[in-house]
């Protein structure tokens, strides 16, 4: 087999096996359910990097395979030295221009996507998070129940609107991680961390601490539900004035106690 059929071989074998990668990193599903309009983003962004991936991983590993098949050492070789290259500056500038703008345009592409997750909306309500050893608990100021703050163990949330995450921790670093908004901070003690989200699918999705913070950290899990704004208005209504009883470091759930009916 001539040299250039040899090439011509490699060269098709790594356009299919790109085709193939391509069709697989579709194919597979990589996530949970996307529950907010900055899953869709993220999404996106993911499967831009995977496919931008996938021919950079295919040319490299071609490249290793065809110089082990062609220039391997044969034998009678063994005491035979490669012929002496010194450098060589049109295969440098290329190889470092390519890969720059690659890169470059990947980090620009990621920087507006981020940014576009993180815009401030015309309008947004604020929900207050409070990590502690080992449970979630969320508070709802005034301005989004309309009358005495609400706390709860629960975190429900109305469908389309954007809300503003303030986390807080009150002992260890915990990670605040609502997998289907594709949402993941870290809630670190004596600072407040700030995080927007917009949530765009009626459900339960689970809440999830994603940082080691002691024994309990397994168990330190929530559900947010995403309602119909009506639907959110009356959980407010029958949690006026409630709070979560805080404290607990055994692990076990936080009760809800509402004060009176309001
Ligand atoms: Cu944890």
């Amino acid at each position: 087999m001539g040299r250039q059929r040899q090439l011509i071989l490699t060269i098709a074998a790594a356009v299919v096996a790109v085709a193939i990668g391509v069709v697989l990193s579709y194919v597979i599903h990589w996530f949970p359910v996307q529950a907010s309009t900055q899953a869709h983003n993220t999404d996106r962004l993911f499967h831009v990097l995977v496919d931008a991936s996938i021919p950079i991983f295919v040319l490299v590993v071609t490249v290793v395979l065809y110089c082990a098949w062609q220039f391997r050492m044969k034998p009678g070789e063994e005491l035979k030295d490669g012929p002496p290259i010194h450098g060589n500056t049109r295969l440098e500038v290329v190889w470092t221009t390519i890969p720059a703008v690659i890169l470059l345009a990947l980090v620009s592409y990621s920087f507006v996507i981020l940014h576009d997750n993180e815009k401030k909306p015309a309008r947004e309500i604020h929900v207050g998070v409070t990590g502690q050893q080992f449970a979630w608990s969320f508070q709802y100021p005034p301005s989004v129940t309309g009358g005495a703050p609400v706390e709860s163990d629960q975190l429900y949330l109305p469908e389309g609107e954007s809300v503003q995450f303030a986390l807080h921790s009150k002992d260890v670093i915990h990670a605040f991680w609502i997998p289907a908004f594709r949402l993941q901070e870290d809630v670190v003690p004596g600072i407040t961390v700030k995080y927007r989200a917009t949530p765009d699918r009626l459900g339960t999705y689970p809440i999830v601490c994603n940082l080691l913070c002691g024994l309990g950290h397994s168990l330190m899990r929530a559900t947010v539900h995403v309602v119909p704004r009506a639907q959110f208005q009356q959980w407010l209504k029958s949690h006026a004035g409630a709070t979560v009883a805080g404290g607990s470091s055994s692990g076990a759930t936080t009760s809800t106690t509402a004060a009176a009916a309001g």
